[in-house]
């Protein structure tokens, strides 16, 4: 099993952070202002990189074994969306597996919500002693799906963590106050009109409570409705959260993605929230389609060693892409460019 050993520099805002030498990097391109600059190579997964695949979007890279591994939407050629394990030496080429996961029952009760209707937007995150997974699972409605594998072979599920209607589940990277802590963002059964965040504890990863409202939906970018994106990021000024927020045009659902900081102890207690967009969709990959102008992150890598940030992002709804920048910019961002909330 993979031996964690985590980096605490005085002078660093990262907490807990593990250094990965091999993080996808590209420096910023010379001039560019933004504190997030895309790749170069984007999108980095092109939509047929596996013979059933319709598209390759919103998905979940973790560093595994000092190379990567990941769980990757794909929807198939029949429109089916589905979960496949993937891949990489270097965070940009990817392997995927043609077939989608198939999950074995952590316990025999798990057998009955088991059969497989959909999976998507899936988040990956290393928890103690696995890699636990979480997306949008149909059960009657969406709802989240908690599952974990401890070497992206074999994958057990877990209970549904809630009741449908449920999407953008994503775990906290640890324990706080001696429990599991997840967001969430209650839904209908559709394509939901509103959303707002939502943190929810447990004891086992199994009965999920104490709900607590985190954050809502504001105006702009973020007006209609707001989810969480890539595990929390844990550092010395809070809880770094990437999340998405979804504005309707005339033309229909726009998705960007923000960040903002939460309280270290007592999640759902928002500390700052940056007003402009960290990345809006507005290259072609982004623009142009299965679902035009989305840009959808559910995954960020961290260095610990240099404090750089990798964020996978679906283009979309039908490649992965990938955008860079250092954390503790935007962190500085949050700071200078906050949200004013009554
Ligand atoms: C949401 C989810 C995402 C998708 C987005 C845009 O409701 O289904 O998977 O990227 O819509 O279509």
């Amino acid at each position: 099993m993979e031996k964690k050993k985590s980096i605490q520099k005085d002078n660093f805002i990262l907490k807990n952070a593990n250094a990965i030498p091999n993080i996808p990097w590209e420096d910023r391109p010379e001039g560019f202002k933004d504190v997030l600059w895309r790749s170069a190579r984007n999108p980095v997964i092109p939509r047929d990189l596996i013979p059933s695949s319709n598209s390759i979007f919103n998905s979940a890279v973790v560093p595994f074994n000092g190379k990567f591994a990941g769980v990757f939407r794909c929807d198939t050629k029949t429109r089916m969306q589905q979960l496949h394990v993937g891949f990489s030496d270097n965070g940009y080429d990817w392997e995927l597996s043609d077939d989608r996961i198939k999950w074995k029952p952590d316990d025999q009760a798990v057998n009955e919500i088991a059969d497989f209707q959909y999976s998507y937007d899936p988040r990956v995150v290393w928890i103690e002693d696995r890699y636990y997974v979480t997306w949008c699972n149909g059960y009657h409605g969406p709802t989240i799906g908690v599952g974990y594998t401890y070497d992206f072979k074999e994958f057990y599920q877990l209970e549904n963590a809630f009741l449908p209607f449920n999407r953008n589940g994503v775990l906290f990277p640890r324990k706080i106050n001696g429990k599991y802590g997840m967001l969430s963002r209650p839904s209908d059964n559709g394509h939901t009109p509103f959303g707002d965040i939502y943190f929810s504890e447990s004891p086992d990863m199994k009965y999920w409570g104490r709900h607590r409202f985190v954050m809502g939906t504001t105006g702009g970018w973020q007006a209609t409705k707001v989810g969480a994106g890539p595990i929390p990021i844990e550092t010395k000024d809070g809880w770094l959260l990437i999340y998405h927020g979804v504005l309707t045009s005339c033309n229909g659902y726009v998705y960007s993605f923000g960040a903002a900081l939460l309280d270290l102890d007592q999640p759902w207690k928002v500390i700052a929230r940056g007003a402009p967009y960290l990345l809006a969709p507005q290259m072609s990959y982004e623009q142009i389609g299965d679902v035009p102008n989305v840009a959808f992150p559910c995954a960020a890598l961290v260095d610990g060693e240099s404090e750089r940030m990798a964020v996978y992002y679906g283009g979309a709804d039908t490649v992965v892409c990938l955008a860079f920048g250092y954390v503790t910019e935007i962190i500085d961002f949050i700071k200078a460019n906050p949200l004013k909330i009554e």
